[in-house]
């Protein structure tokens, strides 16, 4: 193991490493040191944001947004309503995948291809592309970002500042689309999204589960899986099973509840108040496992971790069901469906917050630290609208106080 993992780094650090020649489900972080847990993610030493000159131009190769008239298409997100907050020039209607005309679907994946092919603007360790950057931003604040009062605000903010990085430098016109997962629950293996053309390509297969199709095939990762900078291809393991924690009811029940603290819960891994709470095991979220879940769920054979029963969220759906590169809780911006995935969480938290405004766009709750259960919460700092969520210098750093109203500057958002 120790000489396969001295083989991988030397590939990995002369660029040898081919998504094909590592499968990763072949890499094992076990002993590859993981990040250091609870350190203050303000004193990372990560670059500072510097403010774009104006509408940045896509270097390189930009892709053909509108072929026939080579200018892009224009807006197709008019407001219906005055924007809340007059610092919001324009306001980002984020509507669901499926509504999105195959035209409009086609701009956002040419923009994702154009992100991927753009080189790091970090320079953090082993990013070698903007799309890098995005899982280094993941990686770096994951233990900060999950099991947290975090996880709601961190997520959002990520979501912003990957919306801007894509209208910023790849000319994307529009706002982040959602993925409808009700609709999807209990059959993502057959869900149009997963579409070759006008979607996100397939499952994977073979050798690693590497995708096979759409875009984004035989596009190689610099950083994950987990807390591993190993070259790898984007993978999926579809999980029907699984994917069935994104069903209604397991957001409707998130809806009930009052107070920041059990939605949260409630939503990032199905806990409920007053009942026993399950964690997925300390060693998935230590990156210490290469791929979740670790062996096939098959609860009929009674193996496995049947996340429906233990854990279900409309957050841990859209991650297990898809499984691969999105069921790592390191390293799953990896696979471009996160944002899609996490615009969905984000919209449910949203629905949530406009069920009552007045005590909502305030409330915030839980640590500014992971908190595995059953482990005790010793050493955890409440979580505050002035805790800073670091960008990694991708985008400005935000308060939790800035992003709690998604309609208000600097996300000005809504969404359909
Ligand atoms: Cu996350």
């Amino acid at each position: 193991m120790v000489l396969l993992r001295n083989v991988l780094t030397v590939q990995a650090v002369l660029g040898l490493a081919s998504a094909a020649a590592i499968p990763a489900s072949q890499i094992f972080s076990r002993d590859i040191t993981p990040i250091v847990y609870r350190i203050d993610p303000n004193s990372l030493n990560l670059p500072a944001y510097e403010e774009p000159s104006g509408r940045a131009k896509a270097p390189g190769k930009v892709p053909c947004l509108d072929c026939e008239t080579g200018t892009p298409p224009p807006d197709q997100n008019t407001p219906t309503d005055p924007p809340s907050d007059p610092r919001c020039l324009q306001m980002y209607i984020r509507r669901a995948w499926d509504s999105f005309t195959d035209t409009e679907k086609k701009a956002y994946l040419d923009a994702v291809v154009c992100l991927m092919n753009t080189p790091t603007k970090t320079g953090l360790p082993f990013a070698q592309t903007l799309h890098d950057d995005f899982v280094k931003m993941h990686q770096t604040m994951a233990n900060y970002a999950h099991n947290s009062g975090w996880f709601l605000p961190f997520h959002r903010a990520m979501l912003h500042t990957y919306e801007q990085t894509l209208r910023n430098t790849c000319a994307y016109r529009g706002a982040l689309p959602y993925w409808n997962e009700w609709a999807d629950a209990g059959s993502f293996s057959t869900a149009s999204i997963f579409d070759p053309v006008y979607g996100f390509g397939g499952n994977g297969s073979g050798e690693g589960q590497c995708i096979q199709d759409g875009p984004f095939a035989n596009y190689t990762l610099n950083t994950g899986p987990g807390y591993n900078n190993i070259p790898h291809c984007i993978w999926r393991q579809f999980d029907d099973y699984s994917s069935t924690a994104s069903a209604r009811q397991y957001t409707e029940r998130c809806f009930e509840l009052d107070n920041y603290y059990d939605f949260t819960g409630c939503v990032e891994n199905g806990h409920m108040p007053g009942v026993a709470r399950n964690d997925l095991p300390i060693e998935v979220w230590r990156g210490e496992v290469p791929q979740w879940p670790p062996v096939p769920i098959d609860p009929s054979q009674g193996g496995g971790f049947d996340i429906v029963q233990a854990l279900a969220s409309p957050h841990n759906g859209g991650h297990i069901g898809v499984g691969g590169e999105m069921g790592n809780p390191i390293s799953s911006p990896g696979d471009p469906l996160f944002f899609l995935h996490h615009a969905w969480v984000d919209r449910i938290w949203w629905q949530w917050q406009r069920k009552n405004l007045t005590e909502r766009l305030t409330d915030i709750g839980g640590f500014s630290s992971a908190h595995y259960y059953p482990l005790p919460d010793v050493g955890h700092v409440p979580a505050t609208l002035e805790d800073n969520l670091n960008m990694v210098g991708l985008g400005p750093d935000k308060k939790i106080g800035d992003v709690m109203d998604s309609r208000q500057w600097p996300l000005c958002v809504e969404y359909k």
